[in-house]
């Protein structure tokens, strides 16, 4: 870790070194509400309106929140709830505009991450109990975090990571990333354990970013 910064410059995402295994996600948002997932286990699976589905996209809780610490519990059950919660963090995600998103970060406390590196936006991927079992090299990225909004460090990270999941219908898949993805999902597995990149800065720099926040938010307020 070696600076914060309010701008990303330095980092190029490239997604032509990264090959996913999973096939494209087949919807698009006809429309978009804005709620809470922590009450999304008691919703309908899927919601309609004139016959269109009625896609959603989820809160983003922001450091400091508390509920950002929380540690995730394995996915057991894989059903119409849990696919639905699946193509609303895409949804969210994608119009954040993010590449990638933990369930911890939409209030919902499960090992429950998704992705998309690609320029394309078309290779997303879907990790279910995610574990790295293996790892080598290191690379330090200027990371971002859309519950850190507008703040950027310098973080060190393993450069390839063999993970083993299972994708959206439990089904075990094994994936080896390198360069932004290992990052992505390095950063990712993070916040479902309750850690966020900020924590690899000094207690000094943390303050400075806690204190821009702050900053942001009054002149959100004000505005
Ligand atoms: O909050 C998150 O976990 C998502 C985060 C993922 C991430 C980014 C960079 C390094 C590690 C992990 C983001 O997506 S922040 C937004 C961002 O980096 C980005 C947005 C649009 C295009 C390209 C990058
Ligand atoms: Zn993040």
């Amino acid at each position: 870790m070696t600076g914060v910064s309010e701008r990303k410059s330095r980092n190029r995402v490239d997604s032509g070194r990264f090959a996913s295994h999973i096939a494209p996600s087949a919807q698009l948002p006809y429309n978009f509400c804005r709620f809470d997932a922590g009450g999304l286990a008691a919703a309908p699976a899927a919601t309609f309106v004139r016959n269109l589905p009625l896609m959603s996209q989820l809160t983003i809780l922001e450091y400091p929140d508390p509920r950002l610490r929380t540690k995730a519990q394995p996915v057991v059950v894989f059903d119409a709830a849990l696919q639905a919660l699946i193509d609303a963090m895409f949804e969210t995600m994608y119009a954040a505009p993010g590449i990638g998103l933990a369930a911890t970060q939409v209030n919902v406390h499960k090992q429950l991450l998704v992705l998309d590196v690609s320029e394309e936006k078309n290779r997303p991927l879907v990790l279910v109990n995610p574990r790295i079992v293996a790892q080598d090299g290191s690379q330090t990225y200027q990371e971002g975090c859309l519950s850190v909004p507008g703040i950027y460090a310098d973080v060190d990270r393993a450069d390839r990571i063999t993970v083993e999941a299972l994708d959206r219908n439990g089904q075990p898949q094994q994936i080896e990333a390198e360069g932004l993805l290992a990052v992505c999902i390095q950063h990712e597995m993070d916040h479902l354990v309750g850690k966020l990149f900020v924590d690899y800065l000094s207690p000094l720099k943390r303050d400075l970013v806690r204190r821009k926040l702050e900053k942001q938010r009054r002149s959100a307020a004000q505005a």
